[in-house]
């Protein structure tokens, strides 16, 4: 999509800091982190948002959640009951879906956070 900022980053036409990337999904460290870790997982093909997901997207979707654990054991913030990482008490994974639902980047992505609290997360 032209003028979608995520998918200039999947591109890479623009930078980011990028800690994980396959055929169909990147994530990246979000630009205004609103925890001590805080990254955002993508598909690289353009989807705007949750609610334009179907029966067709069940495959796509389970990598996109499944890669949370895998990043966040790889960042140190497994739950508890997996002592691995310094702020092993678990973490938030979250899709804003449309304007109520407080999302301004219309290319579907998960974020995920986690680390020591106060975090500034007002969404
Ligand atoms: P949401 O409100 O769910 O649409 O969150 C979009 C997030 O994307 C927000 O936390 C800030 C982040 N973000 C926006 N533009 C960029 C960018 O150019 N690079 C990176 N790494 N993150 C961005």
């Amino acid at each position: 999509m032209d003028n979608c900022i995520f998918c200039k980053i999947a591109a890479k036409q623009l930078p980011a800091n990028i800690v994980y990337e396959d055929d169909e999904l990147m994530a990246f460290k979000d630009i205004k982190p609103a925890a001590p870790i805080h990254l955002l997982v993508i598909p690289k093909k353009h989807i705007s948002s949750l609610s334009d997901c179907n029966a067709s997207h069940h495959e796509l979707l389970g990598k996109m959640l499944a890669l949370v654990p895998k990043l966040a054991a790889e960042h140190g913030i497994a739950p508890v009951g997996d002592e691995t990482g310094p702020f092993s008490g678990g973490y938030k994974t979250l899709i804003n879906t449309g304007p109520e639902g407080g999302q301004e980047v219309y290319h579907l992505h998960a974020h995920l956070l986690g680390g020591p609290r106060p975090w500034t997360l007002d969404r």
